[in-house]
């Protein structure tokens, strides 16, 4: 391993610790720049157990063959009595965890319910600058409430399984309509090509404009690696359409906008629990009061 490239990996690796580790009021006094060209994201959602590592590391080694330089951070759900990250995804990907060109780190989702980690914004944020090309972001299978990841990133993939019912969930949920490509992954098992037809019909009743992206539905197998080229393409079409249709100006802004609010949220969190069960005497409306001005504060 060159040298540079390891001494990148090293700061980069430092540089998440710190920021993982900072209170809201460190986050905000070390946080840097941003490059006027940011890394391309990629974000992967879906049920726990679909098999978003296994894809993950089969996408790495296929995009790092072709000259791309990765950085995967894996949101890994925290166990409600140590708040640890469990760090299976880690291990999953232990097979491209060794190239130069992959950096691969897990974080703990902590108190955030929305399949990312309460501090994900500004640990993407501080991915900025290490000279990779793409972050992949894995979330937590929550099932109904991964919305938050498109507010994230530029690509949002949604993993199914053959199993009956899971197009009816997504559909339901309404987290068919913020992808831009569907996998069916374990197109080994029985049922792939009944929810693939499902869900292709389900877009197919969308109307798209010529300047509109209309979302792929696609189907891999860890049994078989040529199923991941397919998938590798069409995130390369995707990022493509994305540099010509997207306003990079509003979508900057929406990411600052969801940035800010988690910073509240965890600002409000990290202060309720610095307070005494005392200080909850009273009407809500002044708890709320004092806590507004705690807030204010620095
Ligand atoms: N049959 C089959 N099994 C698979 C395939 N891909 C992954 N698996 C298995 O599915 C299980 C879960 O895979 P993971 O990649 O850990 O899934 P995940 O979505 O990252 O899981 P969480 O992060 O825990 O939500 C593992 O036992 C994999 O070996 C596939 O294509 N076919
Ligand atoms: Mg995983």
């Amino acid at each position: 391993m060159s040298g540079g490239k390891l001494n990148n990996r090293r700061k980069m690796s430092q540089a998440l610790s710190r920021v993982a580790n900072a209170s809201v009021v460190e986050t905000l006094k070390n946080q840097k720049e941003l490059p006027k060209e940011t890394l391309y994201r990629i974000g992967i959602t879906g049920a726990p157990g679909s098999g978003k590592s296994t894809i993950i590391s089969n996408l790495v080694s296929k995009r790092v063959d072709n000259g791309s330089r990765a950085a995967v951070l894996a949101i890994d759900p925290s166990s409600p009595l140590t708040k640890g990250s469990i760090l299976g995804d880690r291990i999953r990907m232990d097979s491209v965890s060794n190239d130069p060109n992959v950096f691969i780190r897990s974080i703990p989702s902590r108190r955030s319910h929305d399949g990312l980690a309460d501090n994900t914004a500004d640990l993407l944020w501080e991915m900025e600058g290490y000279e990779f090309d793409e972050v992949i972001l894995e979330t937590v299978g929550v099932g109904q409430a991964e919305y938050s990841v498109r507010a994230l990133v530029d690509t949002v993939i949604l993993v199914l399984l053959p199993e009956s019912g899971d197009a009816v969930q997504a559909m339901k949920s309404g987290i068919l309509e913020m992808a831009d490509i569907y996998v069916i992954n374990k197109s080994d098992l029985p049922g792939a090509e009944l929810i693939a037809a499902e869900i292709n019909e389900i877009v197919s009743r969308n109307t798209y404009s010529s300047n509109e992206w209309k979302p792929c539905v696609l189907s891999t197998s860890n049994h078989s690696v040529e199923s991941f080229n397919a998938l590798d393409e069409a995130i390369d079409e995707h990022r493509e359409w994305i540099k010509k249709s997207i306003d990079k100006e509003h979508e900057r802004r929406s990411r600052v906008r969801y940035q800010v609010q988690s910073l509240i949220n965890r600002r409000a969190e990290e202060l309720l629990e610095l307070m005494s069960l005392k200080e909850f005497d009273g009407r809500p409306k002044e708890v709320y009061e004092k806590l507004i001005k705690k807030l204010l504060i620095k």
